[in-house]
């Protein structure tokens, strides 16, 4: 299945008809403060349609809302792995503060909770290179090295229990509390971002999802990227701003922020809880 994009509209019916539609859409936006799921791109919603508030939008600050289809939905866990908030993993191996990243764990618990037994989908991501290191950049390895006093990817801390982001290792694995369910498929990538080098848009377009809630680690590295890849994409990405951490508190709050100015550059931003409410009013 393909995805049908802006661009197939613009080839079918032309940029007048196009910029229309977004005129209607923006007039809906000023009248009620929400974006509504646009059923002239993609179709009669497949799942129920529900809404869920976001962020500093222009002129509605934080009483504007994205309409969501449920069935073209998916909620995005990024690696939640003992590398990036455990003990003896690779952000443990480089000094930093757990507790800053370990921040998300309860809020993705309560969000899967919700989001489980509905017809919104699960997908888990996982930062991790081949364990002969062909995949993994010299230079990445390098600086990881150093930042990690010594020890870098592909070496195992003082302690530790296997090499440090390397695929196949107890520490590379994602946490036991946020474990994948049967059937939710996980996005192994060699890479901070998700969509080069991985099968992500094949897995997303089998699921039919338009529509990315997106919460995870650490919130200025791979969640950043994968959502400006997923925005870049056309996807509707929105971060669970509570269910993310960095490795440095400004970062984290700065990287926030960068996804709200310009009216939205790379999408939306809403909380856990908001969205777990969202979740639950669902009917199915
Ligand atoms: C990092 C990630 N921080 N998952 N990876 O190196 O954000």
């Amino acid at each position: 299945m393909t995805r049908v994009t802006s661009t197939t509209y613009v080839d079918e019916h032309g940029r007048d008809a196009y910029l229309e539609r977004v005129e209607a859409a923006y007039e809906e936006f000023r009248e009620t403060g929400v974006f509504r799921y646009p059923e002239w791109l993609y179709g009669p919603p497949k799942g129920e349609l529900f809404e869920v508030p976001v962020e500093d939008c222009p002129d509605f600050g934080d009483d504007a809302a994205v309409e969501f289809d449920s069935g073209r939905t998916a909620f995005l866990s990024i690696d939640m792995q003992t590398d990036f908030c455990g003990e003896d993993g690779y952000v443990d191996a480089m000094g930093y503060d757990l507790s800053l990243t370990r921040r998300a764990v309860e809020p993705i618990a309560d969000v899967l909770d919700a989001v489980r037994g509905t017809d919104l989908e699960v997908v888990h991501t996982r930062e991790g290179h081949d364990p002969d290191l062909c995949d993994a950049p010299f230079n990445k390895v390098l600086r990881s090295k150093a930042a990690g006093e010594g020890v870098g990817i592909g070496e195992t801390p003082p302690g530790g229990t296997g090499p440090l982001l390397t695929r196949g290792n107890e520490n590379w694995d994602i946490i036991d509390e946020l474990a994948p369910e049967p059937g939710e498929p996980v996005v192994d990538k060699p890479t901070k971002g998700a969509f080069a080098n991985t099968n992500i848009g094949m897995v997303l377009d089998r699921l039919g999802v338009e529509y990315l809630v997106i919460a995870g680690i650490t919130t200025d590295v791979c969640v950043h990227t994968i959502m400006r890849e997923a925005n870049d994409r056309g996807y509707w990405p929105v971060l669970l701003k509570d269910a993310t951490g960095a490795t440095d508190e400004g970062n984290r709050e700065a990287a926030i922020r960068q996804i709200k100015m310009q009216g939205g550059v790379f999408g939306w931003v809403s909380d856990s809880e908001r969205f777990v409410d969202a979740v639950d009013g669902l009917d199915g």
